[in-house]
């Protein structure tokens, strides 16, 4: 594996790659490495030549009060675990390299941005698209890998990239979990002892919604409902949102119906720290598919 923190360089690697015809997986990140980011490698290793791994802590996409400057990090392990992952080129730039001068351009997306995370992080999604908007133009062509972990953010890419028509395509990923079904994320290294093991109540949550669905509830606001119940039983946790929207463009709806997939997002709060998770589901007739690892198994704490 190569490091590499200039942009010109990045983008020579990647033009010399498709030259020789080798295709080009990307996997955006801001690094502290845990087993989620490194599902995305594996699945980009898996399917194509070289695999380029973004290393950028991203201001712009931290509100004033946020924690920007308490985000973990940690260069020399990412580096290990890239590594050890089968990435070719990891590129972490300086934040001059990035943000040379003031940026008077910025991406916008519209109207996904508007509920879940956007409403409680105004100029979150803003900077997200932004820099992922930057990081495609210098990798170029490419398969870019994101976590459904991050579900709005997905959906805010996936429509960047079409409305732009930018020569990307976005895989979303499945979240990978504790053996608690906690969902990994690098914040998780802020939770106390106490707050940790409260955290996998929302799990238990979208666990909880789902069985509602399983038992022929087809009312969003009474699945809603069974989700925010659940996680109330957690004196530890706040919870911010509890919603059930249409998985491609986060509409609201108010019934389920056959064949649309939709999401159902959390996000609450331990203490001062946000966690986010969510899970897709859809019904067909009688069966409901979804993505929620290890759901319905008893799971150790
Ligand atoms: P970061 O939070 O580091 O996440 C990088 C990628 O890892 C995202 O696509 C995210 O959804 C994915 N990911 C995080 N936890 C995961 C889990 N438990 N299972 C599967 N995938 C998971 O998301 C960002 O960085 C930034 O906003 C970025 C896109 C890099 C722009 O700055």
């Amino acid at each position: 594996m190569i490091t590499i923190e200039r942009i010109g360089a990045l983008r020579e690697q990647c033009d010399d790659a498709r030259r020789r015809e080798c295709s080009v997986g990307f996997v955006p990140t801001m690094g502290f490495f845990h087993d989620g980011h490194v599902s995305l490698m594996e699945a980009a290793r898996s399917a194509h030549d070289l695999v380029v791994v973004s290393l950028f802590v991203n201001p712009t996409q931290f509100g004033p009060t946020e924690d920007l400057d308490a985000y973990p990090r940690d260069a020399e392990g990412d580096a290990r675990r890239a590594a050890a992952a089968g990435v070719d080129v990891l590129f972490a730039p300086l934040i001059e390299e990035m943000y040379p001068r003031p940026m008077l351009t910025s991406v916008r997306v519209e109207g996904v941005t508007d509920g879940l995370c956007g409403a409680s992080r105004p100029h979150h999604f803003g900077g997200v698209a932004t820099v992922v908007t930057k990081l495609f133009s210098i990798v170029g062509p490419c398969t870019a890998y994101f976590g459904k972990k991050d579900y709005q953010q997905l959906v805010v890419v996936r429509r960047l990239a079409a409305d732009l028509d930018i020569p990307v395509e976005v895989v979303g990923c499945s979240i990978v979990r504790e053996p608690d079904g906690l969902a990994m994320s690098s914040r998780n290294a802020y939770l106390s002892s106490d707050e940790r093991p409260a955290a996998a109540v929302l799990y238990r949550a979208l666990e909880g919604a789902i069985k509602n669905v399983m038992s022929g509830e087809r009312n969003v606001a009474r699945v809603r409902d069974a989700a925010v119940e659940i996680v109330s039983t957690e004196p530890l946790m706040s919870l911010e949102y509890a919603e059930v929207v249409r998985g491609d463009d986060l509409a609201s709806v108010t019934q389920l119906e056959n064949g649309v997939e939709y999401v159902i997002a959390l996000a609450a709060r331990a203490g001062a720290t946000r966690l986010i998770d969510n899970a897709t589901f859809q019904i067909d007739g009688h069966d409901i598919h979804f993505d929620l690892y290890g759901f319905g198994t008893p799971r150790e704490t």
